[in-house]
């Protein structure tokens, strides 16, 4: 009334804890939890947090927890330890039952510890979007989507994605998920499964065969099953390798565009999983920072309250590039910032042989033979259109 007006730019809190990168899955596992500490430390070194709130996150507890898994999975988390546990009536080791102590999701000291407080910074996130306090909350330690109810998988225990939705969806009718990791989002997929009020959308490298976890095939929207309001609610987009930024950040526009037209979100859940990247010790695709980040920039312009999570990202200097870019793109300052990386003890520690002026568009690794075709392309988009005819909001 006296011309007050809201000011401009989103609000944006940064949901953290550097308690995180003292556990370690094991000495060769490809998941880094430090690649945390390199992304904080960057965005600090830019001055990031002056425009951001910043939360000291907590462990999520076991009510938060069970919200999604089952209490008999938690218990077992809870207690799980290193060493080998005594075998249950049928003389099997019982960490089985769950998918714990493999290659993928080792038992490592501290394990429960490092699970709640991924869920814990996930958690708040989404409480800020709830509580009108964030406009984008941003928990890069977040993004676990492979787990499972009752199992963990793909290096993820908690499947702090679905905890997040799950608290979105008290003051949200629908929710929009949307998944930039180069692997398939089948656990936060599934768990939504039968609701038509989260509409789930995953980017992936495709090949049942060869490439984790194997699922999200094209045609995959969904258990058509009789009376499943979320029959169409699933869309995948299956890639070749060696998919380019221009070929990507045009699909991941004229999809999510579509899907915002005909689904309507109150509120977005973006998985940014840096493992698309370039150069990724797991990854497939050519992604550059800028193409990446164009998918948050694109979330960021339709004015959604957003939750960003991390995820996957292997090469933790690009994870790291990518993430306090996107930050950037958060607060709406990538256009601002120095190209050049600041003179910062972690990076500088770490990487004593490495060219004095690194930048943070640079990406480490050689690129791949793009696999994409445009035909191919044009066909995804055309099945996303016709599944969307289902959708009504
Ligand atoms: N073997 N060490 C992405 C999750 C991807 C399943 C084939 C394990 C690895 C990988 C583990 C040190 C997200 C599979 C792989 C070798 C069964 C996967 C330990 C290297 C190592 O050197 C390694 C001894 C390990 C694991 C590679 N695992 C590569 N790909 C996938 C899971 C998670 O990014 O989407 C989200 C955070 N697992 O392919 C095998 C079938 C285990
Ligand atoms: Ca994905
Ligand atoms: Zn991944």
């Amino acid at each position: 009334e006296y011309g007050i007006t809201k000011p401009k730019g989103s609000k944006v809190s940064f949901h953290y804890n550097a308690e995180m990168e003292k556990y370690h899955f094991g000495e060769h596992h490809p998941m880094k939890p430090w690649r945390l500490t390199l992304t904080k430390s960057l965005v600090s070194a830019y001055g990031m947090n002056f425009a951001m709130d910043n939360y000291t996150s907590r462990a999520a507890t076991y009510e938060e927890l069970t919200s999604f898994h089952t209490d008999d999975y938690i218990d077992h988390l809870a207690t799980v330890a290193p060493q080998p546990q005594p075998l249950d009536v049928e003389n099997n080791n019982p960490d089985l039952r769950f998918n714990l102590g493999g290659s993928d999701c080792p038992l490592f000291e501290g394990l429960y510890n490092y699970c709640s407080m991924s869920a814990g910074a996930s958690f708040d996130a989404a409480r800020k979007i709830c509580s009108n306090q964030s406009d984008i909350a941003i928990a890069w330690g977040g993004g676990l989507h492979h787990a499972k109810k009752a199992e963990a998988s793909g290096f993820c225990y908690i499947n702090d994605i679905v905890i997040a939705i799950l608290q979105l969806l008290r003051i949200h009718a629908r929710v929009l998920y949307i998944d930039i990791d180069v692997h398939h989002g089948d656990g936060v997929e599934e768990a939504f499964f039968s609701t038509d009020r989260v509409m789930t959308v995953s980017f992936h490298k495709y090949d049942p065969q060869y490439f984790f976890p194997g699922t999200g095939a094209l045609e995959d929207n969904g258990p058509k099953s009789e009376h499943n309001p979320g029959a169409h609610h699933a869309i995948n987009v299956p890639l070749n390798d060696g998919i380019t930024d221009e070929q990507y950040s045009k699909l991941f526009e004229s999809v999510i565009s579509k899907v915002i037209e005909k689904f309507r979100p109150g509120a977005i859940a973006l998985q940014c999983g840096a493992d698309s990247l370039a150069g990724d010790r797991l990854g497939r695709f050519n992604l550059l920072v800028e193409g990446h980040a164009s998918c948050v920039e694109f979330c960021k312009k339709l004015n959604i309250p957003l939750v960003i999570f991390g995820g996957g990202g292997y090469t933790p200097r690009n994870v790291a590039r990518a993430w306090a870019y996107e930050t950037a793109v958060a607060i709406g300052q990538h256009k601002n910032i120095p190209t050049q990386i600041p003179i910062h003890t972690v990076w500088r520690d770490r990487f004593k042989n490495e060219s004095l002026l690194p930048t943070i568009h640079q990406i480490l690794g050689e690129p791949r033979q793009n696999r994409n075709t445009q035909k191919r392309l044009t066909e995804i988009v055309q099945h996303v259109t016709e599944q969307l005819r289902f959708v009504n909001a």
